[in-house]
């Protein structure tokens, strides 16, 4: 069994939207647009039910009345599809996003989370899934102990290999390697969820709608608030783990 969620008065105002299909493309389920155009994560307490499939239909029921967690993390940048494309002589290949020299497309995969919550966040026991570790309740990543965000900076989990994970590399962001071993992105018809340790999904990014093997990440621009988009729209980088679309670090 899974644990729904839909917050309280979790809004975010600097999100225009014209329509619910605005909010839920962008933030994922529960998300709808309100009359003054911003997104709102809709009121009610956490649902029980059975996960209902790559849909994220929201189960009917108010069966809960544990308190809600905080909206704390959004999903920024997702690489899903690393390029396999060779190198320039000397060049490290194009999509060696985790930095270790080689192209390998499961460890080159990657999340990255901004925590918006405004304050320090332990983001401890949160979880990772694709759909096959969904429907498998069994998670890619969880988030090991002891990891603690400052307001406004970023957790880039890549899916293996050998990230330099030492203070300051990526931006100054927290690096991890997803704890299964791979995040298992497929690059069409897969859905990345974020999950509270209580099981209760806060952010979602559907690949379905993005699967045009875009050999580059899709990140939000302008970054934390915007809508997700191809990577190099704006730049001439394919990925920008840990760091805003610029290059430039968080928060
Ligand atoms: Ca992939
Ligand atoms: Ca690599
Ligand atoms: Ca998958
Ligand atoms: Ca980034």
């Amino acid at each position: 069994m899974h644990l729904w969620l839909v917050l309280s008065g979790c809004s975010v105002p600097l999100a225009p939207c014209a329509s619910d299909a605005d909010c839920s493309s962008a933030f994922g389920i529960g998300w709808t647009c309100t009359v003054e155009g911003s997104c709102l994560l809709q009121q009610q307490t956490m649902l029980t039910g059975t996960d209902t499939g790559p849909t994220d239909t929201l189960p009917t029921g108010d069966t809960g009345t544990s308190k809600p967690p905080q909206l704390v993390v959004v999903i920024n940048e997702v690489l899903y599809d690393p390029t396999n494309e060779e190198p320039a002589t000397g060049e490290p290949p194009p999509g060696d996003a985790n930095g270790d020299g080689v192209y390998v497309h499961d460890d080159d995969e990657f999340v990255e989370l901004v925590n918006i919550s405004g304050g320090t966040v332990d983001l401890t026991g949160y979880t990772l899934y694709d759909q096959e570790a969904w429907d498998l309740e069994d998670p890619r990543h969880v988030v090991p102990a002891g990891t603690i965000l400052p307001p406004g900076h970023a957790l880039v989990v890549f899916g293996g290999g050998s990230p330099d994970q030492s203070k300051g590399a990526f931006g100054g962001a927290t690096v991890q390697v997803a704890t299964g071993g791979r995040i298992n992105l497929n690059n069409s018809n897969d859905v990345l969820r974020v999950a509270h340790p209580s099981g209760v999904v806060v952010a979602t990014f559907d690949v379905t709608a993005r699967s045009n093997n875009p050999n580059e990440s899709y990140t939000r621009n302008p970054d934390v608030t915007g809508p997700f988009e191809q990577h190099s729209n704006q730049t001439t980088l394919l990925f920008s783990p840990g760091t805003r679309v610029d290059g430039t670090p968080f928060p």
